[in-house]
């Protein structure tokens, strides 16, 4: 199965920055702007701003992960992008009913900070001629659930296409809930369809 989302790995756009700085335009590759400034691409390892450490490579998820993670960024109460995916190529395969989905990310903070993200995926389409949506949310990811301990942990659904799907569309809210850096990150997200 293959990712349908592009740069879901938060490798296009980079390097982030050693310095947890917001890179060059600020553009996310893959990504378009939901109204809210775009989160930043930051190096695994990096030190932010104030002269803490991001999360280092060995202290979150699976060793796929790459060089760069997304955060919500310096300064930024609320970041969001979304990206649409049309599904034309596999149209005649969802019709027939049997589709399945698995939609995962790394999702995590900072300490003990709850500064969270919120990603979600939406199915778009129509049947007999009414627009039709189907909302999925991964469940955040607090300090509570990382114990305290900055990071990234994984979260995942999984289930059934509806047969009516024409499009995907993916999004990303990063919130801050303390200090001045947003410290909601992401990294991984995946739509398989298979
Ligand atoms: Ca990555
Ligand atoms: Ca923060």
């Amino acid at each position: 199965m293959a990712n349908l989302i592009v740069n879901g790995d938060a490798e296009a756009g980079g390097p982030g920055s050693p310095d947890g700085r917001v890179q060059g335009s600020g553009a996310v590759p893959g990504w378009e702007s939901d109204g809210y400034p775009l989160p930043v691409i930051v190096q695994y390892g990096a030190v932010d701003p104030r002269g803490l450490p991001f999360p280092e490579p060995d202290e979150v998820g699976p060793s796929e992960r790459g060089t760069n993670f997304f955060a919500g960024g310096p300064g930024v109460e609320l970041a969001a992008c979304k990206q649409a995916i049309m599904l034309d190529g596999l149209r005649d395969f969802i019709r027939g009913g049997t589709a399945q989905y698995a939609f995962s990310a790394l999702a995590g903070g900072w300490g003990h900070q709850d500064d969270y993200a919120g990603i979600s995926l939406e199915f778009i389409g129509t049947d007999g001629g009414e627009v039709r949506f189907a909302a999925h949310t991964l469940r955040f990811v607090k300090a509570a659930e990382r114990h305290g301990r900055t990071g990234l942990l994984r979260r995942g659904v999984t289930g059934p296409v509806p047969p009516w799907v024409t499009y995907a569309l993916v999004g990303m809210q990063f919130i801050r809930k303390s200090g001045v850096y947003n410290d909601a990150y992401v990294d991984l997200v995946s739509l398989e369809i298979s």
